[in-house]
């Protein structure tokens, strides 16, 4: 990293009025300042750093020269904004981000009046950018709508869709492509191919060469002039650029860490024209900072870090996490089933798959941010006979509802959706929580839809998918560890809507849905300590019920708990609707439901989301003695 003169310029920037106070010349040391600052904050609480360092000049660039927040700044995504927020009035809040009661580690529209949309997932800058833009012209308010948009989220169809709008609305919004040639992984796909070729062609490296030594040779009061050219904030792909078919002006493409490039060119944009322009900008992911440009994917999020060696925190479990002991499972079944292929959008990595591409290039498909496609591609696969496992964090599936409903489950097509980060995910928030997947799956004709209690359950329902071929399957885990439990060599393939009782009981039942399960276990000990005899079960199966397990716990139980890490409208309300309908309510049995509470439940450690959402083990005590009342009451008097 470059070192920095000693005043701080940041140090005096509270608001983007201050940096637009400065002269130009001192922008490029508030820039290296501010990567400073960000990878010091970074390393201590955790959270995104590769996207945030690469924006660092971009960032510096925009806030000095539109007028921010009257002039709105869209980050898609959101997670490259932590130089925004510092330099937007929450540099001191920084080294809460991501914690209970702190910053988001994405743009919010509650945090700031400079964050004008909130994000966590991609692509959808342009649509609200565009909405905004017209909103302005409607209300004659004239002030600039600006989105920023990676080259990874470029590959979602939704940025697309905006686009084509926008070119026939005429409106006048600014796309900002930030393309550093990274999604979280190495970004796949023809758009990004079209991008390298724009980047690398002979044209944009003589026009860049040119253009600098140029400006180089001319006397200080002429290179202003010559860099707001035509030519020199355009480059020469005048014609033919996809973005100009769609309507768009194109600029570029620029290097976005040179402030010499950046601040001409978006002063032009500024100052000229009407329509969409898109701003084509070419940054380094982890930019300035050695660890994370070596590796950009390893930085992309990070735990906390040692700043001189780069070294990341490890977690402190020693079991497995869900996510690899699905992906071994599945390199494990694919080995005697050549039918078996794996499906990601973007997630190589989190969802474990990197390992089954590393087993099985050939019968791996990254399809890019494309969760829509992800599904219908799957489909697609599944009606020729294959066996695709689609592996989606429950958060993106939502974006692919209508290809589950009217691709997969109408056709009864055999798609396996492996659902990753079921639950709360922690640090990332609402936006990245997976809450409603049982809910939304639930309802489909069809569909099974299966959660594991742990690990060795993940492994058999892996193995239940693989043999299942009669229509749609899924199953839901969580993000994080395992629980530690032995893991079977193999897995075994689950009877379909066959639950088990884990512990007998008399007097309360839990019927707990998921990986909930421990807590159900540790909250059934500590009732057995007040002598309330409980009886634990696992569901597996929400679609569809074990209903004679659910009759024997309706009919031998005071009480009768349904646990879940999901919203309501999912299991809970599965067995319900079941029990309402067979009559099994008709005799006063006291059914509780505990599902996440109607509200999006901000960012903290899981365990205190759970505690706040009343689903840990104290929860579920505090449950069973509020349901058994008088009764309760009457066995600790005993
Ligand atoms: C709908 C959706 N799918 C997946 C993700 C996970 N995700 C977060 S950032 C990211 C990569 C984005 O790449 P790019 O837009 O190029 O931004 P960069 O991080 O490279 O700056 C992905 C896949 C997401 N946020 N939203």
């Amino acid at each position: 990293m470059s070192s920095v003169p000693s005043t701080p310029l940041l140090d005096r920037i509270a608001s983007p009025e201050d940096l637009r106070r400065l002269a130009e010349a001192d922008l490029r040391q508030v820039a290296d300042e501010l990567r400073l600052d960000l990878v010091d904050a970074v390393s201590r609480t955790g959270g995104h750093l590769g996207a945030g360092l690469g924006v660092v000049e971009l960032t510096v660039a925009i806030h000095a020269v539109f007028d921010t927040p009257r002039d709105r700044l869209i980050w898609d995504v959101g997670h490259q904004a932590y130089p925004h927020k510092i330099l937007t009035g929450r540099r001191d809040a920084m080294r809460t981000v991501r914690q209970e009661n702190g910053l988001s580690g994405f743009a919010k529209r509650t945090e700031s009046e400079y964050d004008p949309f909130g994000a966590g997932h991609s692509s959808t800058s342009i649509s609200a950018g565009l909405g905004m833009a017209v909103a302005s012209e409607l209300s004659g308010k004239a002030n600039h709508v600006i989105a920023v948009i990676g080259d990874g989220a470029m590959s979602a169809g939704m940025a697309y869709e905006a686009m084509n709008n926008a070119g026939t609305l005429d409106a006048r919004l600014i796309v900002i492509l930030n393309d550093n040639d990274m999604s979280i992984a190495p970004p796949v796909g023809a758009m990004s191919a079209y991008l390298a070729r724009l980047v690398s062609g002979k044209t944009y490296r003589s026009f860049r060469d040119r253009a600098k030594a140029v400006t180089r040779r001319l006397p200080d009061f002429m290179r202003e002039g010559a860099r707001r050219t035509e030519e020199y904030t355009r480059g020469f792909f005048t014609g033919g650029t996809m973005f100009e078919e769609l309507g768009f002006y194109y600029v570029g493409p620029i290097d976005g860490h040179d402030l010499e490039h950046l601040l001409p060119v978006l002063k032009n944009v500024r100052d000229t024209g009407d329509g969409p322009v898109l701003v084509h900008v070419v940054t380094k992911k982890g930019k300035g900072y050695g660890p994370a440009e070596a590796s950009a994917d390893k930085y992309h999020g990070v735990s906390k870090f040692d700043v001189v060696t780069g070294t990341q925190a490890k977690a402190k479990s020693n079991a497995p996490s869900y996510t690899k002991v699905f992906a071994e499972t599945l390199v494990q079944e694919a080995r005697d089933d050549e039918k078996i292929v794996a499906i990601n959008a973007a997630m190589p990595d989190g969802t474990g798959l990197d390992l089954f591409g590393e087993a099985y290039p050939t019968r791996t498909f990254d399809v890019g941010i494309a969760e829509q496609h992800a599904v219908t591609f799957a489909a697609g696969l599944a009606s020729e006979g294959y066996k695709p496992f689609v592996a989606i964090y429950s958060t993106f599936l939502q974006r692919a509802y209508d290809q589950i409903v009217h691709d997969v489950a109408i056709q009864h097509l055999p798609v396996r959706f492996a659902i990753d980060r079921a639950g709360f995910v922690g640090a990332d928030g609402p936006t990245h929580a997976g809450s409603f997947d049982t809910g939304f799956l639930c309802p489909l004709p069809g569909m099974v839809v299966m959660a594991a209690a742990d690990e060795a359950e993940l492994r058999h329902m892996v193995r239940t998918a693989v043999v299942y071929d009669d229509g749609p399957i899924s199953f839901r885990y969580p993000r994080g560890n395992g629980t530690g439990i032995d893991l079977p060599e193999r897995g075994k393939a689950l009877e379909i809507g066959r639950g088990r009782i884990v512990k007998e009981g008399t007097k309360a039942a839990i019927l707990s849905f998921g990986a909930r399960l421990a807590d159900a276990m540790a909250a059934a000990e500590d009732l057995e300590g007040f002598g309330l005899s409980t009886t634990v079960a696992d569901a597996r199966f929400a679609k569809p019920l074990d209903t004679d397990l659910v009759r024997r716990l309706a009919q031998n139980h005071e009480v009768l708990v349904l646990l879940e890490e999901g919203a309501s409208g999912g299991f809970a309300a599965q067995v319900l609707e079941h029990c309402a309908r067979h009559g099994l309510l008709d005799h006063g049995l006291k059914i509780r439901p505990m599902t996440m509470p109607d509200r999006f439940v901000d960012h903290a450690a899981p365990d205190a989301m759970l505690r706040q959402s009343g689903l840990d083990r104290a929860g579920i005590v505090e449950t069973v003695f509020h349901a058994l009342g008088d009764s309760a009451k009457r066995v600790l008097q005993a």
